[in-house]
């Protein structure tokens, strides 16, 4: 559904005279420390997050599914959600398809249809973690990795099948994530696992566009708990180094063991070229898929720093990271859960837009580690939020997403419209 632009008006209109006074506020306090206000408010316009086709229903727990109602159940119906949020938010201007769950069947009009909500098609992503109905062989075993020559063909050539479907749609990347593991000592050969892994990745990467490129995820555990094929980012670097100049590692945030410190991971990739996607979610203990931001909201104001820094310092030629958000749970609102998620991620950059980095690096040369820990602490503390809501509001988002989308009771409307039962396909 799209919201007409005069609601969203009416209903920012009702804040407009505070938000005018706090965005004045802080465009003076930051003009006296010599930051451009309107430069960080296009940068954050700029910045667009994609919003993956599994996470618009209730989902997301290994135990129970709890439906929203309204759930989108077709593709056509998730690329209206997607819609809508980019609409409000104006900061998700994609969506990332999963494929079997969103298998367009007239990729040109699905292709249409997304371009009418200004939506551009991020990476796809294929699934050989699950069995489909009538799937010839089971990757109860594994997929790329598996030890049958012929479950090995059936996931390279799902994962080709994959990228004809983002050629039609316009995607430029794959996104591979291996749930490829064992669960006890002794069930796989671990040299074995890995370079029959390497080999299947091989023959997917033959297929990949020059355009296009390949996104390999990683995670330490879950949903085998001895040993996974791929398990952290030096594996990842490793294949995608072996694979090629379009072979990139992909960070998903929720892929760590506690406490691990992934800003440094973020850094050490993307100073080698080499960091391709970025998966945003916030976790207590490790793949917990809750809002961004909603745990560890520091964390990810240093991840941004190491981003910036490394935007601003790229010998190595990274490209364009695609930035998507990746989590899914069953207790709120899906659609409100992305927009708190996109406000709290550019919270986040804003924030890190403010770290001074040249004064850093002066702190930094002369050993002075109160003055750097200073720096960090002024940027993260700064209330970016009027600047965050002054880029929404340029586009015609809503200065508060969640209270338009509540006060016009978009829930009741979809529920109305798709009913109260409708299932969205994923997990
Ligand atoms: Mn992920």
């Amino acid at each position: 559904m799209i919201i007409p632009a005069s609601n969203i008006g009416e209903l920012n209109d009702l804040h407009q005279q505070n938000h005018t006074i706090q965005y004045a506020n802080l465009k003076n306090d930051l003009e006296l420390k010599g930051i451009d206000p309107e430069a960080l408010v296009k940068q954050l316009i700029d910045y667009q997050v994609a919003i993956p086709s599994w996470a618009l229903g209730a989902g997301g727990t290994r135990f129970a599914r709890f439906s929203i109602g309204g759930e989108p159940s077709t593709l056509e119906e998730k690329i209206k959600d997607v819609g809508l949020l980019h609409q409000l938010t104006q900061s998700a201007g994609s969506i990332s398809l999963h494929i079997p769950w969103d298998i367009p069947e007239d990729p040109l009009a699905t292709k249409e249809l997304a371009s009418s909500y200004f939506l551009a098609f991020d990476a796809v992503n294929s699934n050989t973690f699950q069995d489909q109905s009538g799937q010839r062989h089971s990757y109860k075993f594994g997929s790329l990795c598996h030890q049958n020559p012929t479950v090995r063909e059936q996931a390279i050539n799902h994962n080709i099948e994959v990228i004809e479907i983002g050629k039609k749609l316009g995607s430029q990347a794959l996104t591979v994530w291996l749930a490829d593991g064992s669960s006890f000592p002794g069930q796989h050969n671990f040299r074995k696992a890995l370079d029959r892994t390497a080999k299947s990745l091989q023959s997917i990467y033959q297929y990949i566009p020059e355009d296009w490129a390949m996104l390999i995820e990683y995670k330490p555990y879950e949903p085998y708990f001895y040993s996974m094929v791929i398990p952290d980012w030096g594996t990842s670097l490793l294949l995608a180094n072996q694979l090629g100049d379009q072979a990139y590692t992909l960070v998903d945030l929720g892929h760590h063991l506690p406490n691990t410190n992934i800003e440094q991971i973020v850094a050490t990739l993307h100073s080698q070229g080499k960091l391709g996607g970025f998966h945003f979610n916030d976790s207590k203990y490790s793949d917990d898929d809750l809002s961004v931001g909603s745990i560890k909201p520091y964390q990810l104001f240093l991840i941004f720093n190491e981003l910036v820094f490394g935007i601003d310092h790229n010998p190595q030629n990274n490209p364009d990271i695609a930035w998507m958000i990746d989590a899914s749970h069953n207790l709120k609102d899906p659609l409100e859960d992305l927009m708190q998620s996109l406000d709290q991620i550019m919270i986040a950059y804003a924030k890190a837009l403010l770290v001074n980095q040249s004064t850093l690096a002066e702190a930094q040369a002369l050993n002075d580690i109160t003055f750097c820990q200073f720096i960090l602490n002024e940027a993260y503390q700064t209330d970016v939020r009027p600047l965050v809501r002054e880029s929404r509001l340029r586009n015609g988002g809503a200065l508060y997403p969640v209270e338009v989308y509540r006060k016009l009771g978009v829930r009741d409307q979809l529920i109305k419209e798709r009913g109260k039962e409708s299932k969205a396909s994923g997990l």
